[in-house]
């Protein structure tokens, strides 16, 4: 069975989660519930990314101890993934003791493999990236980012040999063993490469909220470097271990564009030095502003998942984020416009065309007990649907999201033509025979939906097939639920409820 390791960024513990963390999350859990019912086996981790400075100052101000402060927020973050119905296998934290095991290992191995030596180290250092700046990445003397001056920091650090380990990342790129995507990225990445870039610091002699360095305890590991190394420790870091073997390369690291470099530079040459495999796919999507500004506390225009759940339902929500702008580019959030997608697409879109269809087997083809009654089978659509189906698969696995509920949407949209076309309101008084191929194909078209659906919205895709009397679909795999025809004659099917009241 193919295996199919997804990882998304672990996310800062400093405040409670935000709709940029839930983006990446839910992207990849849509792909991570795709691989499943193609029939891969699939391991998807998430979690939070708890040490460093940053995170210390956080506990501070709050009035509480480090480890106090990243229990009450890693639980918001795994709250949240509850209610929008995340699938991961595990949610990690770097305060595991299994990831501080892996952090020691790793180093110690980076060590001894002559990657890591000590010197002084000065620099501008910004809490709010947790890195250091160069001069030339400041304006007007603050991180164009978190626009706060950067602090001088002079401290003894160990290094890593990042120089001599580059070129070896660079020809794993050019041959396409480590894919950066999507394509502009990637370029972004050779360009990084080509200005040439610098050894980095591993450790931080002042800083105390962190992992200890195996050979210096004086020293705690850097933040970033303790972070990247979640996605071996996850999984145990053991060369020999089960688990390590099945999943180590992750097939995609998904991330935003903002941390590319930490995953496509520093971590591929950091397991060259260990003498590991590097990720496959470094997957960067774009960065999105709010209704067209930039998402900061001080604009208060940070929108909060929670209350986009509490209006629309985790369903909808998943479905509206992604499908906001094209996946890997950056975008704009219009969440003015959320009910009025809400409204065209999931309750006039897939919502009013299920619930049409059901009605009407209920109502033409109604069985002895109450609900409808699948008729005998009919091809008319087995090539077109089928044509669907490549499109979306081609989609899902360039990891084109927003392509794959294009192909959804053009599935509802068909179904809808053929509707209006038969007028199965009139066939029932004119041709009682043509009317039974009409309702089955529209049932099947409805099934097919439900299938392409259930990455991005798994409850209403289940609901769906149990309205159409499927029990057994999540034994089967996608190459055989997307064939023409899964729908057998005789099939109990029932109306439902409305899956997408109108706002
Ligand atoms: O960087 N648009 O954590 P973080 C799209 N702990 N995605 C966004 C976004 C936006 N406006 N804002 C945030 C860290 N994101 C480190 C990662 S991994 C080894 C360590 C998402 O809490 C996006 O996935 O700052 C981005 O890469 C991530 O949140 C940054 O999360």
């Amino acid at each position: 069975m193919p295996k199919f390791y997804i990882t998304t960024p672990i996310y800062y513990v400093n405040d409670k989660p935000h709709i940029g963390h839930a983006y990446t999350t839910i992207a990849a859990d849509v792909l991570a519930r795709y691989h499943r019912l193609a029939g891969d086996e699939v391991y998807f981790l998430t979690g939070t990314d708890e040490h460093g400075s940053k995170i210390a100052e956080a506990a501070q101000a709050a009035g509480k101890s480090p480890k106090e402060f990243c229990d009450e927020n890693a639980a918001k973050f795994q709250m949240l993934w509850d209610r929008l119905d995340i699938s991961h296998n595990q949610f990690i934290r770097t305060t595991d003791e299994l990831h501080i095991k892996g952090v020691e290992k790793f180093l110690g191995r980076l060590k001894e493999a002559g990657a890591i030596y000590d010197g002084e180290y000065e620099g501008l250092y910004c809490q709010g990236c947790e890195r250091f700046l160069t001069e030339k990445e400041l304006v007007n003397g603050k991180c164009p980012d978190h626009l706060t001056a950067p602090q001088l920091i002079k401290e003894k650090n160990y290094f890593f040999k990042l120089k001599e380990y580059l070129s070896k990342v660079a020809k794993l790129i050019d041959e396409g063993k480590i894919k950066i995507m999507p394509e502009s990225r990637r370029s972004e990445v050779l360009g990084l490469i080509k200005q040439g870039l610098d050894d980095f610091s591993v450790s931080r002699e002042s800083v105390k909220w962190g992992i200890e360095l195996p050979f210096d305890r004086k020293q705690v590991a850097y933040v970033w470097v303790d972070a990247l190394i979640n996605y071996i420790s996850a999984l145990g870091y053991d060369e020999d271990g089960e688990k390590f073997k099945k999943f180590w390369p992750a097939d995609i690291h998904l991330m935003a564009k903002d941390i590319i470099k930490f995953h496509a530079l520093y971590w591929p040459a950091m397991l060259i030095a260990a003498g590991l495999p590097a990720p496959k796919v470094v997957f960067a999507h774009g960065f999105f502003t709010v209704d067209g500004q930039k998402m900061s506390k001080s604009l208060g225009n940070t929108i909060d998942p929670d209350a986009l759940i509490d209006s629309f339902g985790a369903e909808a929500i998943r479905y509206l984020l992604l499908s906001q702008f094209p996946f890997g580019q950056d975008g704009d959030i219009k969440a003015g416009n959320f009910s009025i997608q809400y409204n065209a697409d999931l309750a006039n879109g897939v919502g009013n065309f299920t619930s049409r269809v059901l009605s009407m087997a209920e109502k033409y083809l109604s069985a002895s007990g109450g609900g409808g009654v699948v008729p005998e089978k009919d091809y008319t659509f087995s090539d077109e649907v089928a044509g669907i189906w490549r499109q979306y698969k081609e989609a899902m696995d360039r990891f084109q999201i927003d392509a794959a509920i294009e192909m959804i949407k053009k599935l509802n949209g068909f179904g809808d033509g053929y509707v209006e076309r038969q007028k199965p309101w009139e066939l029932a008084k004119t041709d009682p025979e043509e009317l039974k191929k009409v309702i089955y194909n529209l049932l099947e078209i409805a099934r097919h939906l439900a299938i392409m659906l259930y990455p991005i919205m798994p409850e209403t895709a289940e609901r769906i097939l149990s309205f159409l009397g499927q029990s057994d679909w999540k034994n089967r795999k996608l190459a055989e639920l997307k064939d023409w025809g899964g729908l057998e004659p005789g099939t109990k099917v029932e109306k439902g409820a409305n899956l997408f009241p109108r706002i």
